[in-house]
């Protein structure tokens, strides 16, 4: 991994391999088995790994690889380093499938997740290095739910959570909601029987 340490500041390397541990620590509890967690270990510390470049760097890496984005992504430029994430991991280290979803998904969420693609969605809002008092609140929301409810009840409330703040902080700074964060939310609601009421 010495490439992810020269690509990534200091400050994202350590988040990353912070993501990587929590969600390790979680994988027990939803019975993953031994290729998801790899996986899923995978995924964890290549997930930023375009976090920190500029938008024509995002810009570059799509058109090569020959991909066009809805317009209100490209509206959201900090949505981009999820898709353009998995597209440069699968460049520079052959990774595809359930890694490339991982990555692609772990911003915005999207429809129908599986429950690796939910776990790193969800390690990412809630790993220890994380201390803003939304990211915490969503921990111990998350640890306390573990202890009342089946662990996929616990992990779709605290998506639903995740989600819900997001959305809030982006109303609150005026910027553009992409649909894919909406469908995401739409979708956990309806497994949840919200929509119902
Ligand atoms: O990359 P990280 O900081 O570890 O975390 P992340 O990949 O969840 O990115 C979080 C940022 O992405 C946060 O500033 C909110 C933003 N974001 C998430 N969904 C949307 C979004 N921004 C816009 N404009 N629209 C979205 O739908
Ligand atoms: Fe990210
Ligand atoms: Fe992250």
């Amino acid at each position: 991994m010495g490439y992810l340490k020269l690509r990534l500041s200091e400050k994202r390397y350590s988040h990353v391999c912070s993501v990587a541990d929590e969600c390790m620590r979680y994988s027990d509890l939803f019975s993953l088995s031994d290729s998801q967690k790899a996986d899923l270990y995978t995924a964890s510390l290549l997930h930023d790994i375009t976090k920190e470049e500029p938008l024509q760097e995002h810009i570059s890496i799509l058109k090569r690889n020959k991909i066009t984005l809805p317009e209100d992504e490209m509206q959201s430029p900090l949505t981009l380093h999820a898709r353009t994430g998995a597209l440069l991991a699968k460049e520079k280290y052959g990774i595809n499938g359930d890694i490339f979803s991982m990555i692609d998904a772990h911003t915005t969420g999207k429809e129908n997740m599986s429950v690796c693609e939910k776990l790193l969605f969800l390690c990412d809002f809630i790993e220890p290095k994380r201390t803003n008092p939304a990211c915490r609140r969503l921990r111990d929301f998350f640890l306390n739910n573990l202890k009342a409810m089946p662990a996929y009840t616990a992990l779709d409330s605290a998506l639903l959570e995740s989600m819900d703040s997001t959305i809030r902080y982006l109303v609150d700074e005026k910027r553009p909601i992409s649909q894919r964060t909406i469908r995401a939310r739409n979708f956990i609601l309806q497994t949840k029987g919200y929509l119902l009421k």
